[in-house]
């Protein structure tokens, strides 16, 4: 009896079967909506948009293929169809040629065409059919393909054909950064982050097209970076953090693999190590660099500007030398941040004659010297980069000594500045930034800087007010996603009113990555589950 209904099932079930597998046909063409490739909501703007008025059908019977022996071609379509298949539980095969059943294809295609003769230049074509990633390189066709998952709608059309369908709008897009140099700083110095913290934003921010992580791995409060050559750095450096928490840092393999999962997605990593002051930390575990003439005692406080090292021992230089060549050697880009900034007990002579000294090490170590905009007081050259924070003097002074200058005004870009009076976190010592004051501005030739002379900009989150990565996330989103637009798109291409109605269509994808964004009154939410009425506020 149980055999003989089992057996009713089976046959019931391979019907079912045959009904699908004779409907369910991989259809070439399938009627689909008009649509308007230029009215969706993708961030940053690309440089052009040329719709075309229908959609291709992403389905089942789509595959990815890419160009043969293109390096790093396969690893991004891989990293598409993980996203893919997170989205929207869809998967897509990759450069499988035995598959009869496909009908259409995404080619992620290395071109050599000369229109696409910058890293990170990519065309999309959305044909019906097919979808043509064109780049020359697999950098150029990750940012592409940031742009593609941001088209792909959360929920299919079941109602075109028998099977799901997700329609992407069809046309052109032409698209390749403004700035080289895209980034955020996370200081994990003041307050702790853990490996998979620093991760999570790394993905979020790639999704946006960020490609520098500027990790604050040092300051007064704690060394969070292990020193294999000086062990005390972390032990006791890195026992505390603001507000007498238990701190931590990363061990040299921790470290490598943030490098590693920045790397998968274009993303380099600035290690900062930030010298002569902030310096609080080192000092405490090995007392001999210590130039403040005071005995030390861990600091959980939020003072800045009392620390420094002595600038005047060769001992000093022998440490700074470990320490840059250890993390330079677990650092595959090109950057090494020594601070700089606010050594307020260190004497002018010294500052400089440090900068100078320590600007050589780093040269010698194989890295390109970034500071923050004070170094550009020093005796430094022009192949080293000017972080301009606060000083429009400096900013001048590193442009009259031809350096480059990352754009990091603290009253425009600081993600640790409170959004208004009556938001939490943050302090607001440079400003109060509403989301749409951190995003109207214009980096290009900002404080009469010339964008020639600008690698970029970065948006740095100082941590003294944060403790978690909800508090991160509050800080930093919706924030950064603007300053992604501020160094990616053309300036013709932004404007706050179409934006802030791009913005507001976040919603769902930050929603769905678990992000905690600060729901600002100033957006209209796409169907938030934070709307801004129902946050409680004490
Ligand atoms: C200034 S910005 C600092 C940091 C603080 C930050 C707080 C800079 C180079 N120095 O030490 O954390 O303000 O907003």
């Amino acid at each position: 009896m149980i055999k003989n209904t089992l057996v009713r099932a089976l046959f019931l079930l391979s019907l079912v079967c045959v009904f699908f597998a004779c409907t369910k046909e991989p259809k070439k063409r399938i009627p689909m909506p008009v649509t308007d490739l230029s009215a969706e909501n993708l961030i940053p703007k690309p440089l052009k948009v040329i719709p075309t008025n229908s959609a291709f059908a992403l389905d089942e019977f789509t595959a990815i293929y890419t160009a043969k022996g293109a390096t790093g071609f396969q690893e991004v379509a891989e990293f598409l169809a993980d996203k893919l298949s997170k989205k929207i539980n869809l998967q897509v095969p990759i450069n499988d040629e035995s598959l009869k059943t496909v009908a259409r294809v995404i080619y992620i295609n290395q071109s050599d065409s000369t229109e696409l003769n910058a890293p990170e230049a990519y065309q999309l074509y959305i044909n019906q059919d097919s979808i043509i990633i064109n780049s020359n390189t697999a950098e150029g066709a990750f940012r592409g393909i940031q742009t593609l998952r941001q088209l792909v709608p959360d929920s299919s059309n079941d109602t075109l054909a028998l099977q799901k369908i997700w329609p992407i709008p069809t046309g052109k897009i032409i698209d390749n950064p403004s700035f080289a140099y895209r980034g955020s700083m996370l200081d994990v110095a003041r307050h702790f982050f853990a490996v998979e913290d620093v991760k999570k934003y790394i993905d979020i921010l790639s999704y946006y097209k960020i490609n520098v992580l500027h990790l604050h791995l040092s300051d007064d409060q704690g060394w969070r970076i292990e020193i294999k050559s000086w062990p005390k750095l972390t032990s006791i450096g890195g026992s505390t953090e603001v507000g007498g928490e238990a701190g931590g840092f990363y061990t040299q393999e921790d470290y490598k693999e943030i490098v590693r999962y920045a790397a998968e997605r274009f993303m380099t990593v600035v290690p900062e190590i930030d010298m002569p002051g902030h310096t609080n930390a080192a000092s405490v575990a090995y007392p001999f660099l210590n130039g403040n003439g005071k005995t030390l005692t861990l600091y959980e406080g939020t003072q800045v500007g009392f620390s420094t090292f002595d600038t005047r021992k060769d001992t000093v230089y022998a440490f700074v030398n470990d320490v840059v060549r250890e993390i330079s050697e677990i650092t595959p880009g090109p950057y090494f941040h020594i601070g700089g900034d606010e050594s307020h007990v260190t004497e002018k002579k010294d500052y400089v004659y440090f900068v100078n000294k320590v600007e050589k090490i780093v040269q010698k170590h194989g890295k390109r010297m970034i500071g923050w905009d004070e170094v550009a007081i020093a005796d430094i050259d022009s192949t080293s980069i000017s972080q301009w924070w606060s000083s429009e003097e400096n900013a001048k002074k590193a442009i009259e000594k031809g350096m480059q200058v990352i754009v990091s005004p603290a009253k425009k870009a600081y993600l640790d500045m409170q959004y208004d009076t009556l938001s939490e976190y943050g302090l607001h010592w440079a400003a109060y930034l509403p989301v749409d004051t951190a995003y109207i501005w214009t980096p290009e030739g900002y404080g009469g800087i010339p964008k020639e002379n600008i690698l970029g900009i970065e948006a740095p989150l100082w941590s003294e007010t944060i403790s978690n990565i909800d508090e991160l996330e509050y800080l930093a989103f919706p924030r950064v996603i603007g300053y992604s637009e501020l160094s990616w798109s053309s300036p013709e291409n932004r404007d706050w009113e179409n934006y802030k109605i791009r913005l507001a269509n976040q919603a769902p994808f930050l929603e769905r990555m678990d992000v905690k964004y600060y729901p600002s009154p100033l957006i209209d939410w796409k169907k938030s589950k934070y709307s801004y009425e129902t946050i409680e506020k004490d």
